[in-house]
């Protein structure tokens, strides 16, 4: 049984697809325009060991705002739709990477409930090329509304913006693909009381 999700979304603003399989390699083939973002996603597909496309076109001639926000909200529908009924899976997941002197700590249920706890170091440079660094939560509050989990990513410490950033996305697919993997000891069985996810 496959875990694969695809969203395709089309605005005014944007056009994005996205393809997800859980069960990958960590092939990933994205692009978006914007180079840093284009990293940042390259990273969610290694260490999450999921195959992963993504093409968006926006609007880059107004900002990267659109562009950033919509492949955000369609990558955590394409993960919740590839989750499926949930059956047989670890649900909870946790993952602390360092990235040199920037630390980030990310623990995520999937729940079925959309719910973001963020917090990273204030002082931070505001643009990485074209990537505006307050964007990294705003990314996360739109994956997390459309895949329906709750995340929280925390970075106690950190200087360097790229770094800071850096280290959120990583341990955010070690800690998703912790998760949305497959108990050995749980199959057939959801994850819950209450018999639902
Ligand atoms: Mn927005």
């Amino acid at each position: 049984m496959s875990r694969v999700g695809r969203v395709e979304r089309n605005t005014k603003e944007t056009s994005v697809v996205v393809e997800i399989d859980l069960d990958g390699s960590g092939k990933v083939d994205v692009s978006t325009g914007v180079g840093f973002y284009d990293h940042m996603l390259d990273q969610l597909g290694r260490h999450g060991l999921f195959d992963l496309t993504v093409k968006t076109e926006g609007d880059l001639h107004i900002d990267s705002h659109h562009t950033i926000e919509d492949t955000a909200l369609a990558l955590g529908g394409a993960f919740k739709q590839a989750l499926g009924d949930k059956v047989g899976i670890y649900r909870f997941g946790n993952c602390t990477v360092p990235l040199d002197e920037s630390l980030a700590q990310v623990t995520v249920d999937l729940s079925g409930r959309p719910y973001l706890v963020h917090t990273e170091p204030e002082k931070m440079a505001p643009m990485i090329g074209e990537y505006d660094t307050t964007m990294t939560r705003h990314i996360l509050e739109s994956f997390v509304a459309q895949a329906q989990i709750a995340l929280h990513v925390h970075v106690p410490y950190g200087r360097n913006a790229h770094h800071i950033v850096e280290c959120q996305f990583k341990a955010l697919a070690r800690a998703l693909r912790y998760a949305s993997e497959r108990d050995p000891r749980a199959a057939g069985i959801l994850p819950s009381t209450k018999g639902a996810l």
